[in-house]
């Protein structure tokens, strides 16, 4: 087992792999910002290093300062979380050049993943379906690009090969559009991501955001996790997950499972990893594959039992996962609200003191919360604050048992989307499945009417 554990991030994750290394007998060490001290993963932690200023470019993101922790504590593995450095291709290189484990995939992975050309074109050799659209690089041929698209039929969409997560994309719904929006997606990702490579694919208009949990170890071992929905969401922020994702073709399913692993397999992958999907009309299309653990990974943990992040631990030292697929049984519905300091009606972020914090509890219910009575949301990251999981029989209980947890839960002294939560949990539409990426967008436009 790794000797000891750097802490490559801060808020509730970091206190999420603090957990996991107590369980585990694993020595953990958190590195922080100035602003971090009084984190809560700060003060369990067997050690801590302040290796920055508050900005992420000095602390979070500073690759030697972080480096130099891990040498100055003698740690052996570093765990970036999600989010700042978890999927820079550059930094797992510079850990493992320096003689450190990523806890994570091979940067070369990474990096393979981390240009959606490269990973689309990854993954239609293994066989996982994907979108209909370019596959390649747009060149600067006019008259192909016009024909690819003819082809393909419109609406299209254009998307940035170094971007993902929804930035860098474009769509267009008429010929006459084309050429103009495929100059403006190359100069926005050139100033962006300084790589102007963009790529076409066919619009799929009103999809839901399924995606596929793996786990991979080095000894040719891979098991998936099932799936979880991530439809809810305001501006490619992700609001409410769900596993499994429900209502979802079972053929289909089983055998976009089968393909995930065996993409896996032909990739060389280590570690967590998600298959991210639109699901329209009963058919899975491929669109990116995140390499780190996910904000939203409890509702996998929670109807499974199994815990990712030891899985991810177990395997960047080596070991062999710790369960087979035929161990892995789906029990029950988990939900997770996503609980920000933000104003629940202007989402505008909302730091400063929580005077008063309460979790909720009882049977099936779990809080991923770094906050305290006393503690200050400081106003340099994101605003995550709780992820409240609720886990029962079925999804209608645990959508009763969101309900009721709301109502106990108290973050006071800050704003937080907690009533946004409310009206999502009673709302016809998420109760009775009828939604897809669309809906909270669609529901909040029709609020401001
Ligand atoms: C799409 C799409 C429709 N058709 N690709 C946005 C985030 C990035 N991961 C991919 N995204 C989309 N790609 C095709 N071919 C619609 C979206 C999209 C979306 C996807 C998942 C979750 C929320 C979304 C919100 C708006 C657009």
């Amino acid at each position: 087992m790794i000797k000891k554990i750097l802490i490559a991030n801060r808020g509730e994750i970091a206190l999420r792999i603090l957990r996991a290394c107590k369980e585990m007998g694993v020595p953990s060490v958190a590195v922080h910002s100035r602003v971090d001290r009084d984190l809560m993963h700060v003060r369990l932690a067997d050690e801590s290093v302040c290796i920055g200023g508050n900005q992420p470019s000095e602390s979070y993101l500073n690759i030697p300062a972080i480096i130099a922790a891990a040498e100055v504590t003698n740690a052996e593995g570093i765990h970036p979380g999600y989010g700042f450095l978890a999927e820079n291709a550059d930094f797992a290189e510079q850990v493992e050049r320096s003689g450190f484990t990523f806890i994570g995939p091979t940067s070369q992975v990474i990096r393979l993943m981390g240009n959606k050309v490269s990973a689309i074109e990854a993954m239609r050799k293994a066989g996982v379906p994907t979108v209909p659209g370019s596959d390649g690089p747009l060149t600067n041929n006019q008259d192909r690009s016009l024909a690819i698209a003819r082809k393909i039929g419109y609406p299209v969409i254009i998307k940035a090969a170094s971007g993902g997560g929804g930035r860098g994309m474009r769509v267009v719904r008429a010929e006459s559009e084309l050429i103009n929006a495929i100059s403006l997606t190359r100069s926005e990702a050139a100033a962006a991501f300084g790589d102007d490579t963009v790529y076409l694919e066919k619009f799929l208009d009103r999809p839901r955001h399924v995606e596929v949990q793996v786990v991979a170890d080095e000894h040719g071992n891979v098991i998936h996790l099932g799936d979880r929905d991530c439809s809810m969401q305001r501006r490619h922020q992700k609001v409410i997950e769900e596993a499994p994702a429900p209502n979802i073709d079972e053929t289909a399913r089983q055998t976009v499972f089968d393909a995930c692993v065996k993409a896996c397999h032909e990739i060389g992958y280590r570690g967590a990893g998600t298959f991210e999907f639109l699901y329209q009309d009963g058919e899975y299309f491929f669109i990116e594959m995140n390499t780190r653990i996910q904000v939203e990974h409890p509702v996998t943990e929670m109807i499974t039992g199994v815990n990712l992040v030891k899985e991810q631990i177990r395997v960047a030292s080596g070991l062999p996962l710790s369960v087979k697929q035929e161990d892995i049984s789906f029990k029950g519905h988990a939900i997770e609200c996503r609980i920000n300091a933000e104003d629940p009606e202007t989402f505008i972020p909302s730091p400063g003191r929580v005077e008063q914090f309460h979790a909720p509890g009882g049977m099936g219910v779990r809080v991923d919360s770094h906050l305290y009575s006393g503690y200050v949301v400081p106003p340099f990251y994101d605003s995550l604050v709780a992820k409240l999981i609720c886990h029962s029989e079925d999804r209608n209980a645990a959508l009763n048992r969101v309900k009721n947890a709301l109502e106990e839960m108290v973050i006071d002294g800050i704003k937080t989307n907690i009533p946004l939560h409310q009206k999502l949990a009673r709302d016809e539409g998420f109760r009775n499945l009828q939604f897809n990426i669309h809906h909270l967008e669609n529901l909040l436009q029709q609020e401001q009417d």
